[in-house]
């Protein structure tokens, strides 16, 4: 049977750039990509879902006969803190119905990405084990270490092979991250290049485990392509790329362009980020299914300030 891919939350910063990738991969005529809103980027085949709208979902899944589900969707570290319950409703309510209409679909593969958000003050800060205790400090957190349970549950009961991630924060120029406690590390390249006072709202010395885009993408297709018994954890796998803090990014920077500006103004973003790793053991996912990542930060600095460069032109 021929691979058909629906992807929830394809107008995000993962989305948007996954979206690609899988039509490189499957063909853009075997990709349906889908969000609350209209296609913002996406060419190709695109539907709006609302994911709390499980009957929504399941139309699509018929009418393209989809075999594998990208679950994207949710709402995000620090937006979420404004609005717990909520936060709540919508990140647990869009799993539920994409594992449901999975189980109920035969749905092959199920993607659902988890976050370093899952930890909290119980876990060692340095090279976090995939195994630590999980005490989150947010509602996203939170939503995450039932999602990866969930996940883990569907698996276990039905068979439904769900896959899963904990991303630390993703870096790319591509697309923007919204709403996050680690998107000042995407932020602060556009700032430089515009030449614009970059105001952070971490201390200078928080640091926090992040990832180049194409190491995330990279990650995600590497582990849905793993053959099945090589997947052992069946909650969420901790990947690694590189841990910095705001202080050494702006050093980075700062060689490149000389002239760049940063300040420090802390806000509540700041206490989210002291209760997250600074470092992640991601053995796992080495030993399981090979993953490695490519991008040190002189890396993602050159690529991202050449590529922001260009666009803003
Ligand atoms: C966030 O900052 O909330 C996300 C994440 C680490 O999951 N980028």
């Amino acid at each position: 049977m021929k691979d058909v891919i629906l992807i929830i939350g394809a107008n995000g910063q993962l989305g948007s750039v996954l979206t690609k990738r899988l039509q490189e991969k499957y063909g853009v005529a075997n990709v349906v990509a889908s969000d609350i809103t209209e296609a913002k980027t996406i060419n190709g085949l695109f539907e709006v879902i609302d994911a709390t709208d499980a009957g929504r979902i399941e139309y699509v899944v018929t009418k393209y006969k989809i075999t594998q589900i990208y679950h994207l969707a949710a709402i995000l570290s620090a937006k979420g803190e404004a609005n717990p319950l909520k936060t709540w409703e919508i990140n647990m309510k869009t799993l539920l119905n994409v594992l449901e209409v999975s189980r109920l679909n035969n749905i092959q593969k199920v993607f659902y990405p988890s976050s370093i958000a899952v930890f909290g003050g119980g876990a060692p800060r340095i090279n976090t084990p995939n195994n630590a205790c999980l005490d989150p400090s947010t509602v996203y957190g939170i939503s995450k270490v039932d999602g990866e349970n969930w996940a883990q549950y569907y698996f276990l009961k039905y068979g439904l092979d769900v896959r899963s991630i904990r991303y630390p924060g993703i870096i790319g120029y591509q697309s923007l991250p919204g709403g996050g406690t680690t998107d000042y590390a995407v932020d602060i390249f556009h700032k430089a290049v515009l030449n614009e006072t970059f105001s952070c709202f971490l201390n200078d010395e928080t640091t926090l485990p992040m990832m180049y885009m194409d190491d995330a993408i990279r990650a995600t297709i590497e582990l849905m392509d793993a053959p099945l018994e090589q997947i052992k954890i069946r909650t969420s796998y901790n990947i690694a790329g590189v841990s910095f803090s705001p202080k050494e990014i702006a050093a980075e920077i700062l060689k490149r362009f000389p002239d760049f500006k940063i300040e420090y103004k802390p806000d509540f973003r700041e206490d989210i980020a002291k209760n997250w790793p600074k470092t992640i053991d991601d053995s796992n996912a080495s030993k399981d299914w090979g993953w490695k990542a490519k991008y040190n930060l002189s890396d993602i600095t050159d690529t991202m300030l050449n590529a922001l460069a260009a666009y803003y032109k």
